[in-house]
């Protein structure tokens, strides 16, 4: 297109008012508020040079952004044309998202033809609070699709960029608001009282999500997941979730082999994963517990989590990880690693594992004092996103990670117990999700010390699986 970045941007505002994509006045919006500011680009279908001129902002910003996707969506349903002229402009393919999959029975929810994991790119039209979005992110991901980035004509700057971050989608606005309200004023195409109630509207008033947005992209179904899922063991593990309706791993966090195994075999109807500090048993003996542990894994379907916390530089940690008497990379499904030593206790945990073998980074401790602060789990997030080959999540009490790629447990969690006296916090397994973030809860002591523990499981995997399908708005 001829022109530089910032003509066609004026060009596009002079268009946006000329066919009254923008108009100024008193209008009463849906929730009732009134607003000095109203804005509809549906109009661009009546004339076809306007949904051009912006079909080629939003293909410049695209490109500025250098985004890698497999699809385009638009969302329904102003955006569907103009993802349409992008898509036949530079042949990327296009997915539709149909909102009214369930009176038309048999007819797919996204129409198009796509693979799980499968990268897309949402386009919007006006983002106010993000919700709109957000609810299609939701369909997105439930088919196993994955998205990081949005393009929007128009960024309202009331919040929606913000929510969207949080959730993990990176926006990208073609015009702010606040850059066609100057403009428009610059050129004097409104008046200056219009333009400063406009800018006021935009600064005070903030809408929330809608109650179908909330929670989304924070919280993608363990479905969608387990379909996106990129790691073979972050594959088995929510394959394991979804097929035993579980997100508990029971810690097991006893000093003999026959405890242990007594345990494992009573809890392992109701947990996708037993996590065990095999260096406690006072009576280790590697043949006599890891058959059996592998047995019974296998025949319940739950994955083996060896809570070693790796903490040493990368050659020390290739050694404890696949010799000693504990072998841990042959039977373990999961570890821990500490982020202290930094990116090489990857590497050294790497060089002595295998596809079948995943680690979690321990980003933050459920312990009072914990010395994990802020830039402690930024560093952590880091070393997760850039080792996807090998580390699957966290072990952390927030979400220091936000793609839904990486699973997030978390341990101290107990219904009855705030504490243990030992440094040890709970918090409830509600608590853990809805407020923590946490994808799988640890529970030790909740299950192993109090009454009868198979039943214990019970009870802490269906109110921490009641609580998941809340918070995915299931
Ligand atoms: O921050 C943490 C990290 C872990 S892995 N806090 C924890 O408590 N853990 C582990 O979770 C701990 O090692 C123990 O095995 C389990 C919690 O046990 P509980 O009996 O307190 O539920």
């Amino acid at each position: 297109m001829a022109g530089s970045g910032s003509d066609l941007k004026a060009q596009l505002i002079r268009d946006i008012l000329k066919y009254e994509a923008v108009k100024f006045g008193s209008f009463t919006l849906k929730s009732g508020v009134v607003s000095p500011i109203y804005m509809d680009i549906r109009v661009c279908v009546s004339h076809p040079k306007f949904l051009t001129a912006i079909a080629e902002a939003v293909e410049q910003t695209l490109k500025a952004a250098n985004l890698r996707f497999d699809h385009l969506c638009g969302v329904p349903y102003t955006a569907l044309p103009i993802a349409t002229c992008i898509s036949t402009k530079t042949h990327q393919p296009m997915l539709m998202r149909r909102k009214e999959a369930k009176a038309y029975g048999t007819k797919q929810i996204i129409e198009g033809k796509y693979r799980a994991g499968d990268k897309v790119l949402v386009i919007e039209d006006i983002v106010t609070s993000g919700s709109s979005i957000l609810e299609t992110v939701k369909v997105l991901e439930n088919a196993g699709l994955t998205v990081t980035d949005a393009i929007v004509l128009i960024d309202r700057e009331q919040g929606g960029k913000g929510y969207l971050e949080e959730r993990g989608i990176n926006l990208h606005p073609v015009l702010k608001l606040s850059e066609i309200i100057d403009r428009l004023e610059v050129e004097n195409l409104i008046q200056a009282d219009v333009a400063q109630r406009s800018r006021e509207f935009i600064r005070t008033v903030k809408p929330s999500l809608t109650p179908a947005a909330v929670g989304v992209g924070e919280r993608a179904s363990f479905e969608g997941r387990a379909r996106s899922a990129k790691h073979p063991v972050s594959a088995k593990l929510l394959k394991f979730v979804n097929k035993k309706k579980t997100n508990l791993c029971v810690a097991i966090d006893v000093e003999t082999t026959a405890e242990l195994l007594e345990l494992t075999s009573k809890v392992a109807p109701y947990v996708c994963a037993v996590k065990t500090h095999v260096d406690q048993l006072s009576d280790f003996v590697y043949e006599k517990v890891i058959p059996e542990l592998k047995r019974l894994s296998e025949e319940h379907s739950f994955l083996l989590f060896e809570d070693r916390k790796f903490g040493d530089i990368g050659e020390t940690v290739r050694a404890q990880y696949g010799g000693g008497v504990f072998k841990i990379s042959e039977w373990a499904d999961i570890v821990t690693v500490h982020g202290v030593p930094g990116a090489g206790v990857i590497q050294g945990l790497k060089s002595a594992a295998s596809e079948k073998n995943a680690c979690i980074i321990v980003a933050e401790m459920s312990s009072a004092g914990a010395l994990t602060d802020d830039s402690y789990k930024k560093a952590c997030a880091s070393m997760v996103e850039s080792n996807a080959d090998f580390v699957i999540g966290t072990v952390s009490q927030s979400r220091v990670v936000k793609s839904p790629e990486f699973i997030q447990f978390t341990p101290g969690v107990n219904f009855e117990l705030s504490g243990d006296g030992k440094g040890q916090q709970y918090v409830p397994p509600e608590v853990a999700i809805s407020d923590r973030g946490a994808d799988i809860v640890i529970v030790g002591r909740g299950v192993t010390r109090n009454g009868d523990p198979g039943d214990r499981a019970r009870i802490y995997s269906e109110r921490a699986w009641e609580a998941y399908e809340k918070a995915t708005g299931n």
